[in-house]
């Protein structure tokens, strides 16, 4: 029974990430979508940034939630970057599709930092936080340099 509910839950996950493109019926809908999905982050990641930089005084508990929801965030946008999405109101680079397995790998190694912040942000350590906040800030700043125009 176990091992049934175990291999329907593993068809599911791999469905769901096959199934990707298919969820946005047209280019301008997944263009909204990873727009949100990064508007969301950049809202949870700046309230992380204050405290990073000294303007807001650290609080372990708001760091920690505000990691978490990074964490998450952080696996969304990028089924949202398929073929055709090049087009209209988007500041994505041709970039992303031309050198797909780079862009993959910056969305990867932002995940990986944002998994590694929400660990030094639950430590309720300071300085763990602001070093683990740097490395992830880094990860958003190479991908932008990279893959989205100014
Ligand atoms: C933010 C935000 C970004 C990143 C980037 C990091 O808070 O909105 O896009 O950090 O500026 O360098």
């Amino acid at each position: 029974m176990k091992k049934t509910i175990l291999t329907l839950i593993a068809i599911s996950a791999t469905f769901i990430s096959f199934s990707a493109s298919a969820q946005f019926a047209k280019p301008e809908d997944a263009i909204k979508y990873r727009k949100a999905a990064l508007t969301v982050t950049a809202a949870h990641f700046g309230r992380m940034g204050a405290m990073a930089q000294g303007k807001v005084a650290f609080d372990a508990k708001s760091a920690a939630e505000n990691a978490e929801i990074v964490v998450n965030m952080s696996k969304l946008p990028w089924a949202a970057f398929g073929e055709g999405t090049d087009v209209g109101e988007t500041k994505a680079k041709p970039e992303i599709w031309k050198q797909n397995a780079k862009f993959k790998e910056a969305a990867e190694k932002f995940q990986a930092e944002s998994v590694k912040l929400a660990a030094a942000a639950k430590t309720g350590k300071e300085d763990a936080f602001k070093a683990a906040f740097s490395a992830t800030a880094g990860a958003c700043k190479s991908c932008h340099d990279d893959f989205r125009a100014k």
